[in-house]
């Protein structure tokens, strides 16, 4: 079986540091958390980044600043900026990441409600993203809520708007959406070209469920403070690394070797 990629999502855009003190904010805590992930076993850290009050933001600058500091601490894993942001934001604010040209970043393949708010990925948009990214040459990984996504996404390579390889995030379980279950995940891998590589994301309690049968399906797995604080039920993380070593463990226990960071370009075609 292919080398498993693991993703850690380090910081995302709705945790804060009193629902887990651990959760890296600045530019050097998140390039030192980076790099600790990294260690553990990391080869893609998708990247939100923060402002000095803590809130999420999209600027260009606090962007630069953070990958600068991860560059500074050496470390190698695929950087992959978010695209997402956080609800409400417009797609000028999200797309500028975009102009650091990183490796890779996300490209959200369609609305999902997203706890209480609305998460708007309309088609018009998802072009605009889909065009900047192709124009700077960065691999989108194509974050799905649901089915539905899968075929926006496959919208948008008929429209030869995705011209690499074709990279998927199945994120199940964010309140509102589709539910984290292993039928639910089996179901749209189901729905896969057979050539994309994809990956899953479960959000909260969910995210160990999915990890374990996604290393025995073949796919590769994001973990992180993005989508779960907890280390085991009522037990907060203490880092991300903590959460990716536990992955290794199990893949390894499987028979199922790491990726690192170049081996996870040889597989997503960005090497
Ligand atoms: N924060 C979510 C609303 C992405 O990174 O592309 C969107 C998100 C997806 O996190
Ligand atoms: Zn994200």
């Amino acid at each position: 079986m292919e080398k498993l990629i693991i993703t850690a999502a380090i910081c995302g855009a709705e945790v804060t540091k009193k629902d887990n003190p651990n959760l890296p904010i600045t530019a050097e805590e998140l390039a030192k958390e980076a790099l600790k992930a990294e260690k553990a076993g990391a080869s893609i850290i998708h990247l939100h980044v923060r402002d000095e009050d803590g809130n999420p933001t999209q600027n260009k600058e606090v962007f630069k600043k953070a990958m600068d500091k991860m560059e500074e601490y050496g470390v190698e894993a695929i950087i992959q900026p978010s695209t997402g942001g956080a609800a409400g934001m417009t797609w000028k604010e999200r797309i500028q990441p975009i102009y650091l040209k990183p490796e890779m970043a996300t490209l959200d393949c369609g609305t999902t409600n997203f706890g209480d708010e609305v998460f708007v990925n309309d088609l018009p948009l998802m072009r605009n993203f889909a065009k900047e990214m192709k124009k700077f040459d960065v691999l989108p990984e194509l974050e799905c809520f649901e089915v539905g996504h899968i075929y926006n996404a496959l919208k948008l390579k008929k429209e030869d708007l995705l011209n690499k390889h074709l990279h998927f995030d199945l994120v199940l379980g964010v309140p509102g959406a589709m539910p984290a279950s292993v039928k639910n995940l089996l179901f749209m891998v189901e729905h896969l070209p057979e050539d994309a590589t994809w990956t899953a994301a479960g959000v909260g309690r969910h995210q160990l469920q999915l990890a374990y049968h996604t290393i025995i399906m073949g796919g590769h797995v994001r973990v992180g403070f993005e989508d779960n604080i907890f280390y085991t039920k009522g037990e907060l993380a203490k880092s991300n690394a903590q959460l990716v070593k536990r992955i290794v463990r199990l893949s390894k226990e499987y028979g199922r070797e790491i990726a690192d960071p170049f081996e996870a370009r040889q597989i997503l075609g960005i090497s």
